[in-house]
């Protein structure tokens, strides 16, 4: 195009789009003029809310380096001199404040972390905190944030925001009485843990529910070395953002599928686990080192002394931090000289069902609602004594447990305890015998000196029935059932040793720790063993028809056989030789009754809930690959002077 003709269209254009009526420069300097029509979104809503029956506060309380947590303070209308019941999470103190838009404080409060009734009708000042990092708080967030010192180099930690939050509620609630009590489950169980250690002193009472103490031995994380992978969602979406708004993905229906997928730290690496923090501290402590021995809150408080009550509550089937509660009660008992600062109850339930409906479980039925029962006459009074200002009498036992089997609450003195007098368990060995029994009287030989399978890690025996579902809480999930599920599928499986006691012709109580005693070998250098102790039903149950030859587990655990010689440093194992596995199963507190009988299952992999051991020894389990996953020829030994045994906490 000529020079001239290019210069004529450049002041076509110019004109069209900058200079005409309808161009840029021209609507600029005379825009249309159009009615006003103003937005109908006040600036600021003022709720209306005189006629409900409590005032809501949300404020930002400061900590000592300046960070401030978003705090929601729930006042009963007309409260003076009450007292406070104070939650600390990482869970959204929003949404556990808010689960109706409601003019009455209970609908408002009910579901998780808060005992309700017990709120309510105790005209509690009910305070929920988003911990620094969560949610609306400002600051870091750091998984289960440990203490300062080896593994926080920050001056705050926990406990100095719970004393600081404390501080702040007490003099800036005309309402309160200043007695503050802290309460809450899981996470937010091991909060009221962490208020434990320099506790400020208006805080009164302590209740830490199914609380997470020590996540390698046998909460969150793993159970003695064993990985729990079903809980890598959780890590991601916990930390990817403040207020959990991302979402792990998976690409299968069944869990088994995709575990099976790589080994954990590989299926991390494929999601982008390795960018948040906590993955790479699994990552980086497979083991039981200082990391995770620092951070176990027993071992924590064992060193600290007793200054307030806490009542420490446990749930005997609970599929997440079963190690928890009896632990730090261990840990704390001997410090309680005068018996009137700590207390246990222990319930029929799953991971924190003692704060809805414990009439069942799973197939379960406890004959009447034990989280009821818990709530209105243990957690009410308990709490009442030690924060009211008019203190009623407290009479409440020391420990309280419910007895299953029987389906019974019994008030105890101590525990382990089997009798409100204190008769104290004897540890009698449950034997391993041949022909795949169990019996009181050790083997006689004779017959087979073992019992074998072949583990395959091709073919990991699933933890339940599959198609397995996430870790989740929503409808239709039936995650928080697992330990209660039947096993006569597993119990079917050429995978899976079944011992099988003869029908019982009386009752047999056992309260307390069971303690697995393997002898076993493997044909690989690496090893899982899993010990399930079971309840078998009568083959028909009369009113009942669905028990009918059910495999209930009444305490089983699994332990990473690299361990066996030292939790810290793992080391290869011999092969075909046979060793002592010995290990803690969880506590129970059970009758098998007569026409029952008892049965223990020994079997290598609990997947894909625990990650599968390669049964080859490699350095780190995280990062096994697909060729070092072979199978193992597994013996478990029943012979004189190689007896395999179960430690039953028989009640005599
Ligand atoms: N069991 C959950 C948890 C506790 C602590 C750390 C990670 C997970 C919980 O229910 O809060």
């Amino acid at each position: 195009m000529k020079a001239k003709n290019r210069l004529w269209m450049w002041m076509v254009c110019a004109y069209l789009c900058l200079i005409s009526p309808r161009g840029l420069l021209a609507q600029n300097v005379n825009p249309p003029k159009y009615p006003d029509f103003p937005t109908e979104t006040p600036t600021r809503i003022e709720p209306k809310t005189e006629s409900w029956d409590f005032a809501r506060r949300e404020v930002m309380i400061p900590m000592r380096d300046g960070v401030r947590l978003h705090t929601v303070i729930l006042v009963p209308k007309g409260a003076t001199h009450a007292a406070i019941l104070l939650t600390r999470t990482p869970y959204d103190a929003n949404a556990l404040t808010g689960h109706t838009h409601s003019s009455h404080l209970g609908p408002v409060l009910w579901g998780y972390d808060n005992a309700t009734e017990v709120v309510v009708e105790g005209s509690y000042i009910r305070v929920v905190q988003d911990i620094r990092g969560k949610y609306h708080s400002e600051g870091d967030y750091v998984m289960t944030r440990p203490l300062h010192g080896a593994q926080n180099p920050t001056p705050v930690d926990e406990s100095t925001d719970t004393y600081d939050s404390i501080d702040w509620l007490i003099k800036n609630i005309p309402e309160s009485n200043g007695k503050v009590g802290i309460l809450g489950i899981s996470y937010d169980g091991f909060l009221p843990l962490m208020a434990l250690v320099h506790p400020h002193p208006a805080l009164r009472v302590s209740v830490p529910m199914n609380p997470m103490v020590d996540g390698w031995m046998g909460d969150d994380w793993f159970h003695n070395g064993a990985f729990r992978q079903q809980n890598m969602p959780y890590v991601y979406e916990q930390e990817a953002t403040r207020s959990n708004e991302e979402m792990w993905w998976t690409g299968h229906f069944d869990d088994y599928d995709l575990y099976m997928e790589a080994a954990a730290g590989e299926l991390g690496r494929r999601h982008g686990l390795e960018q948040v923090g906590f993955w790479q501290k699994l990552l980086a402590h497979p083991a039981y080192d200082g990391f995770w021995q620092d951070q176990a809150m027993d071992k924590i408080l064992a060193a600290q002394p007793l200054q307030v009550p806490v009542m420490l509550v446990h749930s005997l089937w609970d599929q997440e931090d079963i190690y928890g509660a009896p632990a730090i009660y261990k840990a704390l008992k001997p410090k309680d000289v005068n018996n009137d600062k700590v207390f246990l109850v222990m319930g029929p339930w799953h991971h924190g069902q003692e704060i809805g409906d414990g009439s069942r479980l799973g197939a379960l039925n406890f004959e009447s609602d034990t989280g009821l029962y818990f709530r209105r006459q243990i957690l009410a009074p308990f709490l009442a004594h030690f924060l009211k200002d008019d203190a009623p009498p407290l009479d409440i036992a020391p420990v309280t447990a419910f007895e299953t089997g029987s389906n019974v609450w019994r008030r105890l003195p101590s525990w382990p305890s089997g009798c409100d007098t204190g008769c104290s368990p004897q540890a009698t060995p449950l034997y391993l015998v041949s022909g795949l029994g169990l019996s009181f009287s050790a083997p006689q030989g004779g017959e087979g000196e073992f019992d074998e399978y072949v583990s395959d890690p091709a073919k990991p025996v699933p933890f339940r029935a599959r198609p397995i579902q996430p870790v989740g809480y929503s409808e239709h999930m039936s995650w928080s059932e697992w330990l209660v599920d039947d096993q006569r599928e597993a119990s079917g499986r050429p995978d899976v040793l079944v011992f099988t006691s003869e029908f019982l012709k009386k009752p047999i109580k056992i309260s307390g720790q069971p303690m697995a005693n393997l002898l076993a070998a493997t044909s690989g250098t690496d090893s899982d063993w899993v010990v399930k102790l079971i309840d078998l039903y009568p083959d028909e149950v009369a009113g009942d028809p669905g028990m009918g030859g059910y495999q209930l587990m009444i305490a089983a655990d699994i332990f990473r056989g690299r361990y066996r010689e030292s939790l810290a440093a793992p080391k290869p194992i011999t092969p075909n030789k046979p060793f002592l596995y010995r290990f803690a199963l969880p506590h129970a507190n059970h009758v098998f009754l007569p026409g029952h009988r008892i049965m223990v299952q020994v079997q290598s992999s609990w997947f894909p809930l625990y990650d599968r051991n390669p049964q080859t020894f490699v350095p780190s389990i995280f990062w096994a690959k697909p060729e070092e996953y072979r199978k193992a020829i597994q013996r478990v030994y029943h012979a004189p002077g190689q007896e395999s045994f179960i430690d039953l906490p028989v009640i005599k």
